[in-house]
């Protein structure tokens, strides 16, 4: 294969740096915390795969039916040159953009970016491989550092799915995508996916399913804790949670400690005490309303062209305009 090459922007080291800071700032605090990013080592990767496919787990399938029906109004909106992917993880869904791309015949590169190395290398290579014309250049990189550092030839797309812009609090969520639109021309589209706000039952059932992949997901934090900074965080010490908050409109999921311990952490020189049924937030994962995607977007200096979501009515994709 010679359309695909991987570039490193995040080392192995940066990441540890980055965890390094972010434990000493979210588990001093008095209402623990960690980013939403740190669950994503290989196994982490793996486990987001298998919770794509659990019954309970609908963002997933809802996205892909829209990608499947508006790919080629995508396409055709935009005559995008370059499909940026951020967050990209397995690109399963975005086969369905880079297939309609392909057809309007704009399409010459696809430039997929994700934290995690084993997910990117694995998809960018997969893709390259089923599609031999495309120039494939994965990045391995944090898309709230290194968005300035990706290729790409104009008109560009970039595309952030999943509902991952739910996972950054408020604050964070607005700071994203001003960068997002500052690295892009007037003109260069952004599409975004973003779950909505449902009935509290099925959002929970989403994040806390019966066979229990969540909970590992939620749980591997720890492991990868463990591996970057030598913490000594036994997983089985901690329990699975998963609530709905009405007031923020987004499911936080917690671990919540069976007893009173201490986790010791060399690598960030912390000593961190839980007691027990004490919780650490591990994620954030805002639900949406319409017309709040349509103001937050405009706010970055996007106007939002086109808002599509599945028959359910469950998950919203907006396709925008770089003012
Ligand atoms: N877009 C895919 C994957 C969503 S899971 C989908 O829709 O199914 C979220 C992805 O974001 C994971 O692959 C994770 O590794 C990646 N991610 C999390 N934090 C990141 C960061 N700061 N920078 C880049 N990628 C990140
Ligand atoms: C990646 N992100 C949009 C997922 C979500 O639904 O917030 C991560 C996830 N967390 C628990 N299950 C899946």
């Amino acid at each position: 294969m010679n359309n695909v090459i991987i570039e490193r922007h995040r080392s192995g080291d940066d990441l540890t740096t980055a965890l390094r800071q972010d434990v000493r700032e979210g588990l001093s605090a008095s209402q623990k915390w960690l980013p939403a990013t740190w669950f994503y080592d290989a196994r982490g990767s793996e486990l987001f795969e298998e919770i794509t496919a659990l019954p309970e787990y609908y963002p997933t399938r809802a996205e892909r039916e829209v990608l499947l029906r508006e790919a080629p109004a995508v396409a055709a909106a935009t005559g995008a040159r370059t499909l940026v992917e951020l967050g990209a993880g397995s690109s399963e869904k975005t086969r369905a953009l880079l297939d309609a791309l392909r057809s309007a015949g704009t399409l010459t590169g696809f430039v997929p970016q994700d934290v995690s190395a084993s997910a990117l290398t694995e998809a960018a290579e997969a893709i390259a491989a089923d599609y031999p014309d495309l120039a494939v250049h994965g990045v391995v990189g944090d898309f709230t550092a290194n968005l300035g550092e990706l290729p790409g030839t104009s008109p560009r797309l970039v595309a952030f799915l999943g509902g991952t812009i739910g996972n950054f609090p408020p604050a964070e969520r607005a700071a994203f995508l001003r960068s997002v639109r500052a690295v892009l021309k007037p003109g260069e589209w952004l599409l975004l996916g973003t779950d909505l706000v449902k009935d509290p039952a099925t959002l929970v059932a989403a994040y806390d399913d019966a066979r229990g992949v969540t909970a590992e997901f939620n749980r591997n934090v720890l492991t990868v804790l463990n591996a970057r900074l030598g913490a000594d965080a036994d997983p089985a010490d901690f329990d699975h949670v998963a609530v709905w908050d009405a007031e923020h409109e987004w499911i936080e999921m917690r671990l919540r400690a069976r007893r009173d311990l201490v986790v010791h952490v060399p690598g960030a020189g912390l000593d961190v005490e839980f007691r027990a049924g004490e919780h650490l937030r591990t994620e954030v994962s805002a639900k949406f309303r319409p017309e709040v995607v349509r103001s937050e977007l405009a706010d970055a200096g996007f106007t939002r062209e086109h808002w599509w979501t599945d028959e359910a009515n469950r998950f919203g994709v907006s396709l925008s305009r770089a003012v």
